[in-house]
């Protein structure tokens, strides 16, 4: 997959060279190319922002420049592979980023992040990706929070649709997060020791994870996953459901 990034923070995205991300990256599996917006503006100050018509507080991003830096990312490709990005704009105002829209987008060729700062982007820059250079544009919002700028959300998309990417990491990982694909929150996990001494207080594993009986802890497993789901997010839950968490002692 390739994946764009235009900022005018580009050093806001060096993340993408560590972990997972960057392990795609190395093995050729995801190709993250990251451009400055102001190398795509015309005069001597790099300017990419004005004030608002109409007045108002804070200053737009102009479309000059942003038009040009989207024309050239098309003009980058070769003669393989996709002719034109999905452009996702991060935005409060965008569809809402889940597990299942991840997922959609781990199955695109070619992503194409829009950040804006400020005030936001110059409507009129939406317009032209669309009509004139024929690319699908969708605003995004990772949730109901403002951030100052797109760069933070898109490190966490890309993180969160790469690792849907088959390869980027082993299937045992990948099945994890089934449990936000619409379904319950996890279970908690406990490790070594079993019991675990702190200056004032004994912690123990709950003790039917140590009882080797696999019925058991699936029936436990599923349960906390209830009673988690029910306290945290009720919203998850189905109206089957919520009457068997109903009967739970829920735990926080
Ligand atoms: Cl995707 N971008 C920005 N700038 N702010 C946000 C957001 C995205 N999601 C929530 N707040």
């Amino acid at each position: 997959m390739r994946v764009d990034v235009v900022t005018i923070f580009p050093d806001y995205l060096a993340p993408l060279e560590l972990s997972l991300i960057g392990k795609a990256r190395r093995d050729g599996l995801l190709d993250v190319r990251v451009h400055d917006l102001r190398d795509f503006a015309r005069d001597r100050h790099r300017t990419v922002d004005d004030t608002p018509y109409g007045g108002g507080a804070g200053m737009v991003m102009k479309p000059g420049p942003w038009a040009e830096a989207l024309r050239r990312l098309g003009g980058t490709v070769g003669g393989e592979g996709p002719s034109r990005p999905r452009l996702l704009v991060p935005a409060p105002s965008g569809r809402p980023f889940t597990q299942a829209f991840a997922r959609e987008l781990a199955t695109e060729p070619w992503l194409a992040f829009a950040c804006g700062r400020y005030e936001g982007i110059d409507e009129r820059v939406y317009a032209y990706a669309a009509d004139s250079l024929g690319w699908d544009v969708t605003p995004v919002s990772l949730g109901d929070y403002v951030l100052n700028g797109g760069e933070v959300a898109v490190l966490a998309m890309v993180e969160a649709i790469a690792r849907l990417i088959p390869g980027v990491v082993g299937n045992e990982e990948s099945l994890v997060e089934e449990s936000h694909e619409g379904g319950l929150l996890e279970y908690p996990v406990y490790t070594k020791p079993a019991r675990w001494a702190t200056e004032d207080s004994v912690y123990a594993v709950p003790p039917v994870l140590l009882s080797g009986n696999h019925a058991a802890i699936a029936a436990w497993r599923q349960e906390q996953r209830l009673a988690r789901t029910a306290a945290r997010r009720p919203d998850l839950l189905h109206a089957s459901q919520a009457v068997s968490a109903g009967d739970l002692v829920v735990a926080a």
